[in-house]
């Protein structure tokens, strides 16, 4: 313990450096003048700090006021029927804290009291119930991690890369502990036709309803009815009260302030399923119950807002990848534009339908790079380049563009979206 305190400060940073980085070669500090925040008695260090009285609930400290939610303004037409992105760029780990976890509304989100909450369930069941929030309390409940990625993520780069920031290229999406009911249970409750032709149709008390159908096998599967996300409340913004969860389905299923859930014997058709969230194809028709988020990656360090802030030595590339079939099997990572590929490092072996965290630590040359990530999930599915999604899709559609995003790495360290070939 005693030789660990003793060394100079730049013969500490050079040893904790070589182990952050798996023993990559190079000295990441040199040092010259005697570091007066070593040598001086610091003001933090004079004074008492904020009492335990001052902060009921805490916010993030004022140095990291940058990494929030941010929107597109010319992208939609209003902020009532908008979205805001992801600091994706900014976050480690996978869990997305809800206060920078993007939204998506039709038309804003709403305040509605736990008191004045009912959710109803009708149609096809043998007996109509109205549940009270104090209701749903009582039945088992379950805790799951699950990523919610809009169908629109990556949406505005299929004609070419458009946006400068994983936070705007691929920032629709939050990776939440979300507690709730298994939907079959209130479905058994109400003595619902069960049987496998069946539909659920799910509506929100907001003025939008964004009303979806949803095929039986998948409510009776994994869809919670839930309240708590990442162990409290949910916030306004994300349904407060109660909301849907559609694991590994499209974002817009996910149904906020959740009031109706009614069986029938067809799909509804509704807007949200017809006109919007579905694909035009080439040749003009258009591709339907696309529910599935099939598997994606982004490296989200380096990024356009995350450049290189050091020269060339060890170098800590950092993404995420995702699939709404399972588990991510496996994530390699190219720093040449997908000609040659290395494992990445999995964080740890992430859950079913949520984020999982990869890593490929580097001895940086300070050579310029075409960064890539490329997610293979446990079925085998591997991510598709730009080129061979163009192919079977065409340039019509705006949602699931799951492809390989590409980040030129200038020798600066600055990161720039682009697009190879
Ligand atoms: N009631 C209601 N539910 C809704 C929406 C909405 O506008 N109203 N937007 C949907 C869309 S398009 C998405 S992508 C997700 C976004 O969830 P979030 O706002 O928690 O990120 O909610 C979905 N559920
Ligand atoms: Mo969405």
């Amino acid at each position: 313990m005693d030789g660990f305190f003793k060394p100079s400060r730049r013969a500490f940073l050079r040893g904790g450096a070589a182990m952050a980085a798996g023993g990559a070669a190079g000295a990441v500090a040199a040092e010259s003048a005697p570091d007066p925040l070593i040598t001086e008695l610091q003001d933090w260090a004079s004074y008492t700090g904020v009492g335990v009285d001052e902060v009921p609930y805490g916010m993030p400290i004022e140095f990291e006021s940058h990494v929030v939610r941010r929107n597109v303004e010319w992208l939609t037409a209003s902020p009532i029927s908008s979205i805001n992105f992801t600091p994706i760029h900014a976050l480690e780990g996978t869990i997305t804290p809800q206060g920078c976890a993007f939204e998506r509304h039709h038309s804003g989100a709403i305040s509605l009291r736990k008191e004045d909450y009912r959710l109803m369930i009708n149609g096809l069941v043998e007996r109509p119930l109205v549940f009270s929030y104090a209701d749903l309390e009582r039945f088992p409940r379950e805790t799951h991690v699950y990523f919610c990625e809009c169908a629109a993520n990556t949406g505005m780069e299929w004609a070419g890369a458009q946006l400068n920031g994983a936070q705007f290229t691929h920032g629709m999406i939050h990776n939440m502990e979300y507690t709730g009911i298994p939907l079959r249970a209130l479905l058994r409750e109400a003595g619902a036709d069960m049987s496998s032709d069946k539909w659920v149709y799910v509506e929100g008390a907001d003025a939008s309803s964004n009303g979806r159908s949803i095929p039986m096998e998948k409510a009776l599967d994994d869809v919670l009815v839930a309240f708590k996300a990442n162990g409290e409340a949910l916030r306004l913004e994300h349904g407060y009260p109660v909301r849907l969860v559609v694991p590994g389905w499209e974002g817009n299923m996910w149904v906020k302030w959740l009031r109706r859930i009614e069986v029938l014997d067809r799909a509804v058709e509704s807007r949200e399923e017809t006109s919007k969230y579905t694909d035009v194809l080439e040749d003009g028709t258009a591709r339907k119950w696309t529910w599935v988020m099939d598997a994606k990656s982004v490296i989200t360090s380096p990024s356009p807002q995350m450049p290189i802030p050091h020269g060339p030595g060890p170098l800590v590339i950092s993404g995420l990848a995702w699939s709404g079939h399972g588990r991510i099997a496996r994530v390699d990572v190219s720093r040449d534009g997908g000609i040659t590929w290395e494992a990445a490092r999995l964080g740890r072996q992430g859950d079913s339908k949520a984020l999982t965290r990869f890593y490929l630590d580097i001895d940086w040359d300070g050579a310029p790079m075409l960064l890539q990530a490329r997610a293979m999930d446990e079925t085998g599915y591997v991510q598709p380049t730009k080129e061979q999604l163009r192919e079977v899709r065409g340039e019509n559609s705006v949602y699931h563009n799951n492809c390989i995003q590409t980040w030129y790495v200038n020798a600066e360290g600055i990161a720039e979206n682009v697009e190879t070939s």
